[in-house]
């Protein structure tokens, strides 16, 4: 995988690959091509066995300053509608693998709503959360105000929405955005370690887990919990499920295959 603005590495060891957003000097702000790079790399982990969690990140200074201000300043509606943006950040959220995010310094805009698409934040003490498109005259078009919301609560993702305040990595912690704060040089680390104790689980018990938590964001209770009974049912037709049970019985470590 040949890319400008990303990095993949693929830490077969570990069945984790990282993905690291690579435009340091425009704040890994979010253009077309890296957004479809990053669109192609999720698409070839996903496919890849060997890999079993991925880890989203940026550098020390931004995980990601939002979209790119200055692709977008001079479009047309239209432009935007025919580019079809959607396409490509709808590729985030089918991922199959778990995708974690560690954040360190601005997590804006857009680079907020990518956070919030991947399924755990890890963030560092430097982290910043905001939606301030509406000091640019828009506002969120990527999931800002639906996934912040439901993150969040009410008043205060309109307060974000509709100031474009910044949060802090503890605020974000306090209100239920991310999963935890560490030190600025331990976040990465955190969250390869969080991705490998997901990748030394049963992946086709990750991944029927992983859709029935997203399941819950757009059912109602009783549709969630059918579709959480079938997933169930189905990790029971699973080598894994039987290795998992049959080491616990058996005092010992599962290894499982994937089958
Ligand atoms: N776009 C382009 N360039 C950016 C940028 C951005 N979002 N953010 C920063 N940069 C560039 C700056 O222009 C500057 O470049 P030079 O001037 O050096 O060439 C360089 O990065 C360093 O930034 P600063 O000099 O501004 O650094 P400071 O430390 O002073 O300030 C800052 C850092 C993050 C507070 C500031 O850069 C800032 O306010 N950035 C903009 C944040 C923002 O408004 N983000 C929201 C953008 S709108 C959609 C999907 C997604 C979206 C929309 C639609 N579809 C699927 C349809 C998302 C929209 C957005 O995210």
């Amino acid at each position: 995988m040949n890319f400008e603005y990303i990095k993949v590495d693929r830490a077969y060891e570990t069945n984790v690959a990282l993905i690291e957003l690579n435009r340091p000097k425009e704040l890994n702000a979010l253009n077309l091509q890296l957004m479809s790079e990053l669109r192609n790399a999720l698409i070839e982990l996903d496919d890849d066995e060997e890999v079993r969690a991925i880890v989203l990140t940026g550098n020390e200074r931004a995980f990601a300053a939002g979209a790119d201000i200055k692709q977008m300043a001079g479009k047309s509606a239209i432009d935007m509608l025919e580019i079809d943006q959607f396409s490509t950040w709808d590729q985030i959220k089918k991922t199959k693998k778990p995708i974690i995010a560690a954040v360190s310094g601005f997590a804006l805009g857009g680079g907020c709503e990518l956070a919030m698409t991947c399924d755990m934040i890890v963030a560092s003490e430097t982290a910043k959360f905001g939606q301030p498109e509406i000091k640019i005259g828009v506002m969120p078009g990527a999931g800002g105000t639906q996934r912040l919301t439901k993150a969040i609560g009410k008043v205060r993702a309109m307060e974000m929405v509709l100031t474009g305040k910044f949060i802090s990595a503890e605020e974000a912690l306090d209100f239920g955005l991310i999963n935890k704060v560490v030190p600025v040089e331990m976040c990465l680390e955190e969250a390869i370690t969080l991705a490998k104790t997901i990748a030394f689980q049963s992946p086709i018990a990750v991944r029927l887990a992983k859709e029935s938590v997203l399941k819950a964001f757009d059912s109602t209770l009783e549709q969630g919990l059918m579709f959480e009974r079938k997933n169930f049912y189905m990790t029971f037709a699973s080598e894994d499920q039987k290795e998992g049970m049959n080491a616990f019985i058996e005092k010992r470590k599962p290894d499982f295959k994937g089958k």
